[in-house]
């Protein structure tokens, strides 16, 4: 899997890429993450990659032409184009799965006010993390990044993500561990039992008791659709 994410804030990855699991994947090469910084792209004096907006209006707007030469450069066959704004789809787990199976996934990092609407034609999908409002992609870029990472392949142990929140539409069952006392609170006796048919049970019921209290909607039907 590679993943090609453009910014005008390459900075901002430097922490992300080189920590814990997504640095892991990366050295072991099981996803590739390359950041290229818009500004290189830009053809025009001072390497100008924004404008004022036509009509008028409060703030800048990320130019039609640096961005459609970066995915002239970037973008093959197998290339699917995702611009993160907060006007796009709601991420969730299920489409992390579908992303997690592509082979090239191009991000675009929107920023300042916006961007030309023109670029809009060369994007296959438009995402949002969440209905509210951060000052750029850049956030969103580097969550859509970690949860598909996690999901590929050899990065982490499958059973660490086949209990995930979310699959089945449910919350994951509580865990536990040392000491067995903390502060007069006490594990669930049946998880010290060694009975692995039980416990399955108990966790499954305690998945959906949890869903019920902390997040009921995802138990509704009308949000068990699939992308
Ligand atoms: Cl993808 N971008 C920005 N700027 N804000 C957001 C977002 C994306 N998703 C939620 N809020």
């Amino acid at each position: 899997m590679r993943i090609d994410i453009l910014t005008l804030f390459q900075d901002m990855f430097d922490g992300f890429l080189n920590s814990s699991i997504i640095k892991r994947a990366r050295e072991s090469k099981k996803v590739e993450i390359n950041i290229h910084n818009i500004r290189d792209y830009s053809v025009y004096n001072n390497k100008q990659v924004d404008d004022t907006p036509y009509g008028g209006g409060a703030g800048m707007v990320l130019m039609c032409d640096p961005i459609f030469r970066a995915i002239d450069d970037l973008k093959k066959d197998n290339s699917y184009v995702i611009m993160l704004t907060p006007q796009g789809k709601t991420f969730n787990q299920e489409c992390a799965i579908e992303l997690s199976k592509m082979e090239h996934i191009i991000l675009i990092c929107g920023h300042y006010e916006g961007f030309d609407e023109r670029i809009l034609s060369i994007v296959d999908m438009e995402l949002s993390i969440g209905d509210y409002v951060l000052t750029g992609g850049e956030i969103a870029a580097m969550a859509v990044t970690d949860s598909i990472t996690r999901l590929i392949d050899g990065v982490i142990n499958k059973e660490s993500y086949e209990n995930d929140s979310f699959n089945d539409n449910l919350l994951d069952y509580p865990t536990y561990t040392k000491p067995r006392v903390y502060r007069n609170m006490e594990v669930p006796e049946i998880l010290l039992s060694g009975h692995h048919e039980n416990i399955n049970k108990y966790r499954q019921q305690e998945k959906i008791k949890n869903t019920l209290k902390k997040r009921p909607d995802l138990l509704e039907e009308k949000n068990h659709e699939k992308i």
